[in-house]
């Protein structure tokens, strides 16, 4: 199918065009105009987000029979000549010397039409979605911001750790495991175990695994699916959905901070130099001034308030909240979009929050009623990140766990780590969706994943 050398993707040739040569692009057609004796085509190849368009001339040996069908959807493969565009609208054009149909899109029943389709009519068909520009550009910033979560820990020594996806170690102790070891295996003397011989389930978080290596290595970091079977079918909850999970030895919860506060704007000013494009889209028809709210984050420090300070704002703002706030409560959504959308106006990091509402990994504070925990809120999202420094006193941490109703017989091996040459540890979970929302402006995250699952929704 032509040569390999020849073809080429979209994005390469508008951003090293070489007028007059010979080139071969597969993509799939957007729109097709005739005018007298030819016809333009406008296809995207998914390289990028714009499109490239094709001059195709009846003298081409199927023109009449088949490049005046060509409608939304049909995949071809052009050879032909690069040109200086005449018109406006483009800078080059593909002047085509072969026009070949590789798929036919039936246009009475393809159902991406040339109207803006809503983004919940597009959720039902997530095998299409991704040929629509705005889900193409946020599969492209997906993909070149999980490179750059690789790029931002590598360059400064963290070391990846695949920690597992099935586990019997309920991190968050919420309760919200999916159990994976229904299925058992037989015994060679008849009768069933339970596969792993314990229950089991799938991760609801990597971090008590990346614990143990930094224990060893040092600073490390996981970066993979997580699933929570809560029942939340809110714009900001996902049942599976992707975190990044650093883990850091010899550092407290300042350093913490630090090391999430600088990966976001890390991350946000490689969103804004390496995905202009993209996010000009965002910026046109989903967020108006997305990318100027994305620079000022980069350039401003992020706020920082106590839980208790966090409380008392709330107290006196004269909000009419739906949940009412008092110490001790967890935050909702709607009183950390509050703060930090209309108090501070820009990311804002929560500290110290009531150990009794945290999970029992994090360190107590002298008080003996805090916890070291930090939480990241940004606006239009509220939590980004969630952390903590990590309880490495051993007495304390049976104490927590005990407290919190945990038998520690399955947590031997965590206790270990703190028998043997503990050192204090800190680290944070960023959910990867959420930051997509964030750099992108999509309302909803089942937007930002390519194939969400949420309570009842599991299409493919
Ligand atoms: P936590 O439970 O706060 O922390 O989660 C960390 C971050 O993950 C994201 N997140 C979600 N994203 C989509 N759908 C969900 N259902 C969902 N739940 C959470 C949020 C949140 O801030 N072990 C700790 C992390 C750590 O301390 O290392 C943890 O799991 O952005």
């Amino acid at each position: 199918m032509g040569d390999g050398g020849m073809r080429k993707r979209i994005a390469n040739i508008l951003a090293a065009p070489e007028i007059g040569a010979q080139l071969q692009v597969g993509g799939w057609v957007k729109t097709r105009r005739d005018a007298s004796g030819f016809s333009f085509i406008e296809m995207g190849d998914g390289s990028c987000l714009a499109n490239i368009q094709v001059i195709a001339e009846q003298s081409l040996v199927n023109y009449d029979q088949e490049i005046k069908r060509l409608s939304a959807g049909c995949s071809v493969l052009v050879t032909g000549i690069l040109q200086e565009s005449p018109a406006k609208g483009q800078a080059v054009e593909l002047r085509a010397m072969a026009v070949q149909i590789l798929g036919w899109a039936d246009p009475e029943h393809y159902p991406l039409q040339k109207k803006q389709h809503s983004f919940e009519f597009l959720r039902n068909i997530t095998h299409l979605r991704p040929r629509t520009n705005a889900l193409g550009a946020v599969a492209r910033v997906r993909s070149r911001l999980a490179y750059g979560v690789h790029t931002f820990f590598q360059e400064r020594g963290f070391i990846q750790v695949h920690t597992p996806i099935i586990t019997t170690s309920d991190c968050e102790g919420a309760g919200e495991m999916f159990q994976v070891s229904a299925s058992s295996v037989r015994q060679p003397g008849g009768g069933n175990v339970d596969f792993f011989g314990r229950p089991a389930g799938l991760t609801v978080s990597g971090q008590l695994q990346a614990e143990v290596y930094s224990q060893a290595l040092g600073n490390v970091y996981t970066f993979g699916p997580i699933f929570r079977a809560e029942n939340s079918n809110t714009s900001r909850h996902l049942a599976e959905f992707w975190m990044v999970e650093p883990e850091m030895a010899f550092c407290d919860l300042a350093g913490d901070m630090q090391v999430a506060e600088e990966m976001l704007k890390y991350l946000l000013r490689l969103a804004l130099t390496e995905c202009a494009e993209d996010l000009s889209l965002f910026d046109r028809f989903i967020e108006k001034g997305l990318s100027a709210r994305l620079a000022q984050v980069v350039e401003q420090d992020f706020a920082r308030i106590t839980y208790t300070e966090a409380v008392e704002q709330l107290l006196c703002s004269g909000q009419d909240f739906i949940y009412p706030v008092q110490w001790g409560i967890d935050l909702q959504s709607e009183h950390e979009r509050y703060l930090t959308e209309t108090v501070y106006q820009r990311p804002l990091i929560v500290t110290d929050y009531p150990a009794a509402i945290k999970p029992f990994y994090m360190r107590l504070s002298d008080d003996g009623r805090t916890v070291a925990a930090m939480d990241i809120l940004v606006p239009g999202i509220g939590e980004i990140i969630g952390g903590s420094q990590r309880e490495e006193r051993y007495d304390v941490l049976l104490a927590r766990m005990q407290q919190a109703g945990i038998d520690p017989e399955g947590y031997g091996w965590y206790l270990d780590l703190r028998r043997y040459g503990t050192v204090p540890h800190a680290g944070f979970g960023l959910g990867f969706e959420r930051l997509i929302q964030f750099v992108t402006g999509m309302a909803n995250i089942r937007e930002v994943i390519p194939f969400p699952r949420t309570p009842g929704f599991a299409p493919c």
